[in-house]
């Protein structure tokens, strides 16, 4: 442990240079990270971008922003008094109650001293012979620590895509995944809308209520289930709160970490009725509960049809003009092969007589022009533009710092055919670098702050251990980093996903390598396997004392 900061000194009156630790990022990952470090009696700062802690949530402020994982399970387990003393207001949480919740977490326990706001990482290089990180920010930080622990975010490298003339345009543009904090006032504005994936799907009906015009600018359309959100009283929250704790165990049992209705049954060992009824019922539910109405929906196409074929029905229903219906019922993937959609009004919102839709498939974006967007057959004049288009996800945060590991060697060039990862936890070649839901571990393919808290404790207990046995460095062993990812890619394989071309797989970012992002082998499978890593004694891993003369 390094001894020139105390983790209660802040930024401002003490400029260390010398850490434990560095954390970069303090969204739920980073914040959790940081406690983890304190209590283990190391010295940690955490640096952020933002002028607020939140990661994800806090740039995410776009209208109409909310979580499709339902409040009472996305939140902290860590802390039962926590989690008993929080209330929520809603089924869904809406950005601005993440983001006060998460506040009160940094305040709750005394985070804030840690935190280096409005800061952001811009490189990362291991310096071999003292074993240690030399890490610098966009703000002039040079700063040592022994541990490097990427809280970076799995969806918060925003892009906006590269159209021609976006410069020229003479009106405002946005995109969702950073947003302005201060209000934006869209009334009786034209406004357009490119891309339909969960943050369009939101801020496409919120949008409607406000504009004189939507054009929404659609190139695939994605299956939606609506969400029914509703206020959460009181009583109900009391209510869940007995069992949080049996709650929170059997959700961190199932695949994706939250409790839903996992199904039993095969889609196809059930007659026509049985699973319209089923389909039915779980729509009149809402959510992310419908993707389980059968066990089967993402491993068999032909079962996985029945559930596209109930919702591409339901869309026909709700949308009135049968062209439109038609463009905006997906026939590429299959419902579930993309990340579903949980909407508020989506479909509904195609009725009113302000809103069009235009099918970039028939007529793809030529331009941006001083006077709105241009496509091949004409030019959309507009006020505003909204990007909705979505984030280099999982990599993408890691690619924009300069990280460096064993003979200055890139990640960016370890990686460039594809993420290669133990646990999705460390990277050979990267000593003490650490990553709180890296690629190939369950993270966005669950309730990521359950995800979160095991990454973070996972990582703390190995620390800890470190610290007790008097060991330098931590690596993940290529061997066993090889079979990961082949053990990863072949799981996928196994299913529905890769014949989506899903940020997922990398597919929405030109040039990308197709890999399977998340570990699809469930979040229970996983955590059992980290804990068995554990007990055969970090298995997979180099863990070293320190070289004589202070070199790892
Ligand atoms: O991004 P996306 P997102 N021209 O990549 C289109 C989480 N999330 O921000 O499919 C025209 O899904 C693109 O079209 P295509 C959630 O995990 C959660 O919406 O590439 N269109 C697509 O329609 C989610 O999955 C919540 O053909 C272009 C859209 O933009 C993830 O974040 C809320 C284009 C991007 O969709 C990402 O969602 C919000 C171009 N050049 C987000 N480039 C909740 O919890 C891209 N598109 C509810």
């Amino acid at each position: 442990m390094t001894a020139s900061t105390s983790s209660t000194q802040t930024p401002t009156t003490a400029p260390a240079t010398t850490f434990d630790a560095v954390v970069i990022g303090t969204g739920f990952a980073g914040l959790y990270m940081l406690l983890r470090l304190r209590e283990l009696g190391l010295t940690a700062r955490g640096y952020e971008a933002g002028d607020g802690v939140g990661g994800t949530w806090y740039w995410n402020c776009y209208p109409g922003a909310r979580c499709d994982v339902e409040s009472m399970q996305y939140s902290y387990s860590f802390s039962e008094e926590l989690q008993q003393e929080w209330v929520w207001s809603e089924r869904y949480p809406r950005q601005d109650e993440i983001i006060n919740y998460i506040n009160h977490v940094a305040d709750r326990f005394k985070l804030r001293p840690m935190i280096q706001l409005n800061t952001r990482v811009t490189s990362a290089v291991y310096d071999e012979a003292a074993g240690l990180w030399q890490v610098g920010t966009d703000q002039g930080d040079r700063v040592t620590a022994r541990y490097v622990i990427s809280a970076a975010g799995c969806l918060s490298a925003a892009r906006v895509p590269d159209i021609p003339g976006l410069d020229s345009f003479k009106g405002k543009w946005y995109h969702t995944g950073n947003w302005p904090k201060e209000e934006v006032d869209f009334t009786g504005k034209r406004v357009g809308v490119i891309g339909t994936g969960s943050s369009g799907i939101q801020v496409i009906p919120v949008l409607a209520n406000q504009v004189a015009q939507l054009t929404v600018f659609q190139r695939t359309p994605n299956f939606s289930i609506p969400a029914w959100n509703r206020p959460l009283p009181v009583a109900e929250q009391d209510a869940w709160k007995v069992n949080y704790e049996e709650h929170r165990r059997v959700a961190k049992a199932s695949r994706s970490a939250i409790l839903y209705e996992y199904s039993q049954r095969s889609a196809l060992a059930v007659d026509e009725l049985e699973r319209q009824r089923e389909y039915d019922k779980r729509w009149a539910r809402g959510g992310n509960n419908f993707t389980h109405s059968f066990n089967d929906l993402l491993t068999n196409k032909a079962a996985n049809d029945t559930a596209s074929d109930y919702v591409r029905g339901k869309i026909r229903s709700i949308v009135k003009d049968p062209a439109k219906a038609a463009l905006l019922a997906p026939t590429d993937h299959g419902l579930g092969t993309k990340r579903v959609c949980v909407d508020t009004n989506y479909y509904a919102t195609y009725n009113l007589p302000h809103v069009s839709l235009v099918d970039l498939r028939a007529t793809p974006i030529t331009k941006i022009e001083p006077e709105g967007l241009r496509t091949t057959d004409k030019l959309y004049p507009l006020d505003a533009i909204v990007f909705a288009t979505g984030y280099d996800a999982v990599t993408g945060s890691l690619d924009l710092i300069d990280i460096r590991g064993r003979g200055g060697l890139a990640l960016k060039s370890k990686w460039h055919e594809g993420p290669r990862t133990y646990l999705g936890v460390m990277t050979q070649g990267f000593p003490n670098l650490f990553m709180v839901t890296g690629p190939q571990s369950p993270s966005i393919a669950t309730n990521v702050i359950m995800s979160i808290e095991q990454h973070v404790d996972w990582i703390a207990r190995l620390l800890g251990h470190m610290n007790a046995q008097g060991l330098a460095t931590a690596e993940a062993d290529a061997k066993a980093e090889t079979d990961w990812v082949a053990n990863n890619n072949e799981l996928a394989s196994k299913t529905l996903f890769p014949s989506a071309n899903s940020w997922f797989m990398g597919a929405n970012i030109p040039g990308k390598p197709r890999v399977f992002l998340p570990y699809i082998g469930g979040f229970g499978n996983y955590t059992n396997i980290c804990e068995e890593v554990i007990a055969a004694g970090y298995k997979g891993f180099h863990l070293s004392p320190p070289a004589p003369g202070g070199k790892a």
